[in-house]
This record gives C-alpha cells, sequence and structure tokens, in this order.
C-alpha cells in the first residue's frame, strides 16, 4: 500500500488497513484519523508512545535549516533546563510562554521576563502568551515577522506546551483557512510535523514535541490528567505549617515539613485537587509507601513537580516530599 495521504489533524500517514496501528481511518477519503476523530468528538483520548529519538530526529533536522524556531514551553511547567532544546538548535529562536491565562492575575509579565533573563539563557525574544486566551499573539506575530528568516517557522518544544493550540490561534487570527490541529491535554498528540501557511510569507511547523517522562501526566490515568491540568486561573493556595506538620494533594503527594520554623506554603496547582492538611504528621500514614526525597530548602525556593506546578516555600527547613518514583521534583529560586 503506498499511500501518503497524512492526516489533518496530527501529521500521521493514514491507512485504513489495521485498526490497530497508528494512523487507522475506516476510509480513506477522510482527512483525519479515527484516534483524532475520537478526540476531538469524544474527548476519548488513546494513549501512543513516542520515542524521543524520534523527535531529536526532527529537531537535528530543524538544525540544519536556518529557519526561525519558536521554542514553546507551558509557564506552570517551565523545565528544570530550557537550554536542553537550546543547545540542540543553533537557529535563530523565540522563546515563548504560553499558558499565562494560568496563573494567577498577579503575577506580572515583566517579572517572569526577568526572571528568565537572570537564567543566562539565549532567545532573541521571551514572550509571554496565552494560546486558550489569546493573549499576545499579535504581539507575537509581530516578533516573528520580524525575525523570521524564510517562509518557514518551527514551533518546537515538550509535549503538551501547547504548540498545536498556539498553531490554531494563529490560523484561526491571521489565515483564511479553516483547518483545525488536534489538541488535547494528553502527551503526544500530535504525531509528526505538519505545515500550515498562514499566510505568502509564514507557514508554521508543527513537531510532536519532546515527551518529558518525569512529568506526572505519563504516570496518572486519563481522568487525573484532565483534573490536573488547570484550565482557569489557579487561585493559590497558603499553608501555616509548623514543624512535623504535612500537607497531602489528594492521592498524588504527601509533603511532611520536618526542621524549621513555622513556614508558609503556597500551592499553584489545579484549583480542582483537593489538599489536606495533617496537624500532625505521626497519626497519619497515607501515602507513605511513595518514594521518599529530602529536600533541604533555602529562604524563597519554589518546589516544582513536572506536570502539577509549584508550591512557594518562604523559609527555609527540611521536607520530606513522598510521591511517585518516576515524576520529576527539583527546587529553584522562586518564581514569583
Ligand atoms: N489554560 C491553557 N491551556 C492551554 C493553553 N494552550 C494549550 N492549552 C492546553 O494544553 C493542552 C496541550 O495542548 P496542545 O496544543 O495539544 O499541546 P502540544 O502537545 O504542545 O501540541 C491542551 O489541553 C490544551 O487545551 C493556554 O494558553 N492556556
Ligand atoms: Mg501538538
Amino acid at each position: 500500500m503506498d499511500n501518503q495521504k497524512r492526516c489533518l489533524g496530527c501529521g500521521i500517514v493514514l491507512q485504513d488497513q489495521n485498526v490497530l496501528q497508528e494512523g487507522y481511518t475506516t476510509s480513506l477519503d477522510n482527512d483525519i484519523c479515527q484516534r483524532c476523530f475520537r478526540m476531538r468528538n469524544y474527548g476519548e483520548y488513546q494513549m501512543v508512545a513516542k520515542s524521543n529519538e524520534e523527535y531529536l530526529e526532527i529537531l537535528r533536522g530543524v538544525s540544519e535549516t536556518k529557519d526561525l524556531v519558536l521554542y514553546v514551553t507551558d509557564l506552570l511547567n517551565l523545565e528544570k533546563n530550557l537550554d536542553e532544546i537550546r543547545s540542540l538548535i543553533p537557529n535563530k529562536m523565540i522563546l515563548v510562554l504560553n499558558k499565562f491565562d494560568v496563573l494567577p492575575k498577579s503575577v506580572k509579565e515583566d517579572k517572569i521576563i526577568n526572571y528568565l533573563e537572570g537564567e543566562n539563557i539565549h532567545f532573541e525574544e521571551v514572550i509571554v502568551v496565552s494560546a486558550a486566551k489569546n493573549y499576545n499573539m499579535d504581539y507575537l506575530l509581530k516578533k516573528i515577522k520580524y525575525h523570521q528568516t524564510s517562509r518557514n517557522v518551527y514551533v518546537v518544544g515538550h509535549t503538551n506546551a501547547g504548540k498545536s493550540s498556539l498553531i490554531n490561534k494563529m490560523i484561526h487570527n491571521y489565515s483564511e483557512s479553516t483547518r483545525e490541529l488536534t489538541m488535547s491535554p494528553l502527551p503526544s498528540t500530535t504525531l509528526n510535523t505538519i505545515s500550515i501557511d498562514i499566510d505568502d510569507y509564514l507557514t508554521l511547523i508543527d513537531t510532536p514535541g519532546l515527551v518529558d517522562n518525569g512529568s506526572i501526566l505519563n504516570h496518572v490515568d486519563d481522568k487525573l490528567v484532565k483534573k490536573i491540568s488547570p484550565k482557569v486561573e489557579i487561585k493559590p493556595r497558603t499553608y501555616q505549617l509548623r514543624k512535623n506538620q504535612s500537607l497531602i494533594i489528594e492521592g498524588i503527594l504527601r509533603i511532611d515539613y520536618v526542621e524549621g520554623e513555622k513556614n508558609s506554603f503556597t500551592l499553584f496547582i489545579s484549583n480542582d485537587l483537593k489538599v489536606k492538611r495533617l496537624l500532625n504528621l505521626f497519626h497519619n500514614e497515607e501515602l507513605k509507601d511513595k518514594n521518599k526525597i529530602t529536600y533541604d530548602l533555602k529562604y524563597e525556593n519554589d518546589l516544582v513537580i513536572s506536570g502539577l506546578g509549584f508550591i512557594k516555600i518562604v523559609n527555609k527547613g527540611v521536607i520530606d516530599l513522598y510521591i511517585d518514583k518516576d515524576v520529576e521534583t527539583f527546587t529553584r529560586k522562586s518564581l514569583i
């Protein structure tokens, strides 16, 4: 079978031979694969495991061009190392910080940009946007037009950062096309590179994205994925903890505050997640079967839980964190 028609939603080559394989559609007359169809119409998600080897190959291809690159990242889940992708691609690059809408209104974008500029990273521009709320998209387009070196502009980043959502918004705002890329809360929705003509001078190229194996989204079921992914502005929740008190985020993690003065923990996570405070950690063993990591915190640190959000902790102190062993966590100086 020598068919090269591609799914307009995720970029995979369409085939009508094997239901169990990627790209399946009941008829090759269709424009999208069955998986995209189900995601769009029923919110039914099917996980596809993508290897990062394939994505690194795509990035290598990008690095051989001289084209402008948009590196899209999720503000709530800023990667530990923004230089990882940067170091693979020497191209001109704009860092696009997406999902600004989920951060509390009190957080100013200048503050975030200043924070990142202090991190010694190298981008032509750092731009805060919200693809969902159509925030700052005109400004982004202006900067793309200013920096682009050819028609083609690549959109790269980790899966779930909102690359396809961003391109959909661009299509909607600035082109005549009615085309739509498939978006979903699950990682690895986009399966291949997809070129989209925005106008005569600009073609955006969507890519699947680097899979973040340490993200909690890769280690919980669909229902919890939806609950964890904030859709509206986060209402930060602050808890004052004394030594030997704990916080438990429903079924996900437990923090035991084991050493230090009275301390303030502010949670920047989805409002849908329940949080419980234990006034005496010795009376409850919940989640203590999970993997334990001890952190010795400095003043004004964030504890970042990849894919979930972060917790701002004001004072110095020692915590024991209990969480699934596959979920990446790290500390940084407070973002906010
Ligand atoms: N709140 C919010 N959610 C967004 C935004 N952009 C994308 N998302 C959500 O993030 C998830 C991943 O989006 P998608 O475009 O598929 O990411 P991709 O894997 O990078 O292409 C979906 O659930 C989107 O609805 C945004 O600006 N704000
Ligand atoms: Mg995508």
